[in-house]
């Protein structure tokens, strides 16, 4: 593969954007080498702007679960452009999208829509402190709720790839408010909250862990944690911002059984398009402004583009039955095809999935949280990253991600992926 004209247009973009991505987990600094620029995409392919087709298994960091530039999302979007892009008015759209992400999600009566995933888990913990009058929260190490200031404490993703879990910038103020958990480790949990009794707003956790890889709950982590904010008048936030809308209809409420309090939502809900979203039971999201003293706002939140985007989306989700199941099958297919791949060469490795999420992780032993996430060898991910490019496989450039599965692949993509494993096995 060649990237020349990537690396030129790489060079232009660190002029003129720091480090050159918009993002910090696109620059490649957790597996060397150029950041790809690409030029378009279509269903499960990216073509770059050196003319090399990809296959994708980022899709957007989630949001394509239907392939890129899908149909009835990119129309959608069209037709409402044209009668203008921001009104910063109530539209009937945003109450369409919202009945329909209401009756797919168990247990919320009301949406408030944003513009991103940091900002509606930044407002969820907003929502909650002002809803319970309790300033403290429990986040676990290596998840990732966004960039807001509470959740820069041992996060997950492109935060832990920089190796600078804390943030600089974060005060030590803000720090003292947010209490670090080991993910799957309920012990610990019921410790910080002996120790700081009757102080805890809320509990936030991605009840299916996605930014050390995919971390699966235990069984009966979830039910605890449920009973233990019961127990102790805590909320408990699910952060579904990549779980939501991909591992089922409802999500991991809906797959695992558990009720949270408030759901955060992000990337499949916008289709692509810029969208965030929380919800929860009336009696807490009649605490938001205008309605309740809770403030939170945005010029750009509902936007008719970004709305009419999620709607295409969630409608398409919500009738096709078998979507979720089809996404299931080829997720295994892929896992056994990868673990066959490695076996074979004798590639110490273990894979983590739940339903179309999946990770790979270059070490023996479970990885069920964060310390064990960072066990993996980093250079035989980096190895395995660049392999794949080479082949024309895009997976996420980072051992700390999850892969996202779209339906647009088939089993000929799927088969594709597994032959170039099998041939870069043998590197490792
Ligand atoms: P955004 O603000 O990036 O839309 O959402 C933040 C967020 C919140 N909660 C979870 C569980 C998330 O995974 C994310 C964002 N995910 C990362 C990928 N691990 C986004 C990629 C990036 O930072 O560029």
């Amino acid at each position: 593969m060649i990237y020349k004209r990537s690396s030129a247009l790489f060079a232009d973009a660190e002029r003129v954007i720091p480090g050159g991505v918009n993002s910090p987990v696109r620059a490649f600094k957790g597996v060397g080498g150029t950041p790809i620029f690409v030029k378009e995409a279509k269903g499960a392919y990216l073509y770059d702007e050196d003319g090399n087709r990809l296959i994708d298994y980022i899709n957007s960091w989630g949001p394509m679960i239907l392939g890129h530039a899908f149909e009835p999302v990119v129309n959608a979007v069209i037709e409402k452009a044209k009668k203008g892009t921001s009104f910063g008015m109530p539209t009937e759209i945003e109450t369409k999208i919202a009945e329909l992400a209401i009756s797919m999600v168990p247990n919320v009566d009301k949406i408030r829509f944003v513009n991103s995933g940091t900002e509606a888990c930044m407002s969820a913990v907003r929502l909650a402190r002002g809803y319970s009058g309790k300033d403290k929260i429990i986040k676990f190490a290596g998840c990732y709720h966004g960039h807001s200031d509470s959740f820069l404490i041992q996060a997950g993703s492109g935060a832990v790839t920089f190796g600078t879990p804390n943030s600089p910038g974060v005060t030590q103020g803000t720090a003292m408010d947010t209490l670090l958990a080991r993910y799957n480790d309920l012990d610990n949990v019921k410790e910080l909250i002996i120790a700081n009794q009757s102080e805890i707003a809320a509990i936030i956790i991605e009840p299916v862990a996605g930014n050390m890889g995919c971390i699966p709950p235990k069984d009966g982590f979830l039910n605890g944690l449920r009973d233990l904010c019961d127990e102790n008048d805590i909320l408990l936030i699910f952060d579904e911002v990549m779980t939501g809308f991909r591992l089922a209809k409802g999500g991991v409420q809906e797959l695992m059984g558990v009720d949270a309090d408030i759901v955060c939502f992000g990337k499949v809900i916008g289709g692509g398009l810029p969208v965030g979203a929380f919800a929860a039971r009336n009696e807490i999201m009649n605490h938001l402004a205008p309605l309740g003293p809770v403030y939170q706002a945005g010029t750009l939140s509902g936007n008719p583009l970004a709305m009419a985007a999620g709607l295409a989306m969630l409608t398409e989700l919500n009738q096709d039955n078998q979507v979720f199941k089809r996404l299931e099958e080829k997720t295994a297919y892929l896992q056994d095809g990868i673990a066959k791949a490695l076996n074979t060469n004798n590639v110490l490795h273990t894979i983590n999935r739940v339903g179309s999420m999946i990770s790979v992780h270059f070490d023996k032993d479970p990885v069920i949280d964060f310390e064990t996430a960072a066990k993996g060898n980093n250079e035989t991910f980096k190895t395995f990253f660049h392999g794949l490019l080479a082949e024309g496989v895009y997976i996420a450039p980072s051992a700390f991600e999850t892969w996202f599965i779209t339906d647009a692949l088939t089993y000929k993509d799927l088969d594709e992926t597994i032959a170039a494993i099998e041939k870069i096995a043998k590197t490792l």
